[in-house]
């Protein structure tokens, strides 16, 4: 027996280089990775596990698929007991190397042969997968991708953007962290950013029209899905249309906070005057909200300010259980101080009672803690809500000052990127 695990997302030449080498030396099970363990290995699958295997199932020299559940193979190795195991020879120098070495030790002990065969550089499955998100190919398109993600991976990271070439810069950054490709999962549509970007409070003052305009616009350039800061969400005969807005362009996920009257920014908090909705009004609207939606996909997370307004925790976890008992998907707590202690207690609490419900948070002021210690608390979503347009503006306002000081730009050109980088920022510019 030949064991081999794949992802099979983008079936390209190389798997059938391996099959056919795994054929040299016996009949060949495929042990599919499920999406559970392509999260592990830091994979977002386009296509499900169904359809991968659907493909699968027709190749030619494959005698048998089955589930392989986590990105170590030692427990489908112990059920089979397989003669060989084929793999590309690339996972020798990356973070994959944990699971050769345990491959081989189950080998050695079990008189079974590991065949490694180059991998083939002539296939690139990240390019072909890039490709295939802009071209919209795959089982999930950009509305339902939230929820998606959410689903395989547990928790996400989203990072604000207020206009498309913010977008490009949070579509486009990626990082190597301990060998793991790192990158956002999504765009916020942040009230704050957008409405500040546009000269304008934020205060509801910029209009629904202008805001799907400017989402239209980021969707234009890109490809990842969106969260939009819905504030909150006016009257419910009106929030009814911007569902649908909302969902005909492609958006994932609204996020509306429960304060009624004239809106102010959470992070004023008692500074201004601002005041909560009550629990059965704002539980009407979520109701109203989830009856407009179209799709199955599209979420409606209910936002909580009583630490905001300091109502206290028990309202925020009365409130919390009332807004999903009435049809919210999820919950998103704000809080303000800076310790993150409030934060890390409501988790706590909200977590031990609702085990299903999406929690999101947005650590402005307790920034220090990292994504991993929400992940572990059971976290769904990380908001960082406004941090493009604030490091954007100081830098700004000073080549601006520096202009007017200096009387000329020589100075200021360190904080300014290359004509020709700018140049070529945008590919299709030339
Ligand atoms: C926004 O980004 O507009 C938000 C989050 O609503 S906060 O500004 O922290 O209230
Ligand atoms: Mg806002």
């Amino acid at each position: 027996m030949v064991y081999i695990s794949l992802i099979a997302d983008i079936f390209h030449a190389g798997h059938i280089r391996l099959i056919n080498e795994g054929n040299k030396y016996g009949e060949v099970t495929i042990g599919l990775l499920t999406n559970k363990a392509c999260e592990e290995l830091n994979e977002t699958p386009l296509l499900s596990y169904e359809k991968r295997k659907e493909v699968l199932k027709s190749v030619k020299g494959v005698k048998i698929i089955l589930e392989q559940n986590e990105a170590s193979y030692l427990n489908n190795l112990k059920k089979l007991k397989p003669n060989y195991v084929v793999h590309g020879d690339d996972w020798k120098n990356t973070f994959q190397k944990k699971y050769r070495s345990e491959v081989i030790n189950f080998l050695k002990d079990n008189r079974g042969k590991l065949i490694e065969i180059p991998y083939s550089a002539d296939v690139n499955p990240i390019k072909l997968k890039e490709q295939a998100l802009k071209n919209n190919v795959g089982s999930f398109s950009r509305h339902q991708m939230i929820k998606h993600l959410i689903k395989t991976k547990g928790i996400i990271r989203i990072l604000e953007v207020h206009n498309p070439l913010s977008a490009l810069i949070v579509e486009n950054t990626k990082e190597k962290v301990n060998d793991i490709e790192l990158e956002f999962d999504g765009f916020w549509s942040s009230s704050l950013t957008d409405s500040t970007s546009k000269g304008k409070p934020d205060i509801e003052a910029v209009d629904i029209s202008s805001r799907i305009k400017s989402i239209d616009e980021i969707f234009d350039v890109t490809t990842k899905p969106m969260i939009f800061d819905g504030d909150t969400g006016g009257k419910p005969e009106h929030l009814e249309f911007t569902i649908k807005s909302l969902e005909r362009v492609g958006v994932g996920a609204i996020i509306i906070e429960d304060k009624v009257g004239l809106k102010k920014n959470s992070l004023f908090g008692n500074d201004v005057f601002q005041k909560q909705d009550s629990v059965e009004n704002f539980s009407n609207k979520i109701t109203v909200a989830k009856k407009a939606q179209r799709t199955d996909d599209f979420l409606v997370i209910a936002r909580i300010e009583s630490l905001i307004l300091e109502n206290g925790m028990e309202d925020a976890l009365i409130r919390a259980h009332e807004y999903i008992k009435a049809g919210a998907d999820g919950i998103m707590i704000h809080s303000r101080v800076k310790n993150g202690l409030e934060i890390i207690d409501f988790i706590t609490k909200f977590r031990a009672k609702e085990k299903d419900a999406i929690l999101v948070v947005v650590p402005t002021s307790f920034n220090h803690i990292p994504f991993d210690e929400f992940k572990n608390l059971g976290v769904n979503i990380v908001i960082y809500a406004n941090h493009l347009l604030r490091s954007a503006y100081p830098n700004m306002k000073q080549v601006a000052s520096e202009i007017l000081i200096n009387g000329r730009s020589l100075e200021s050109e360190s904080k300014c990127m290359p004509i020709k980088e700018i140049l070529n920022l945008i590919p299709g510019t030339k």
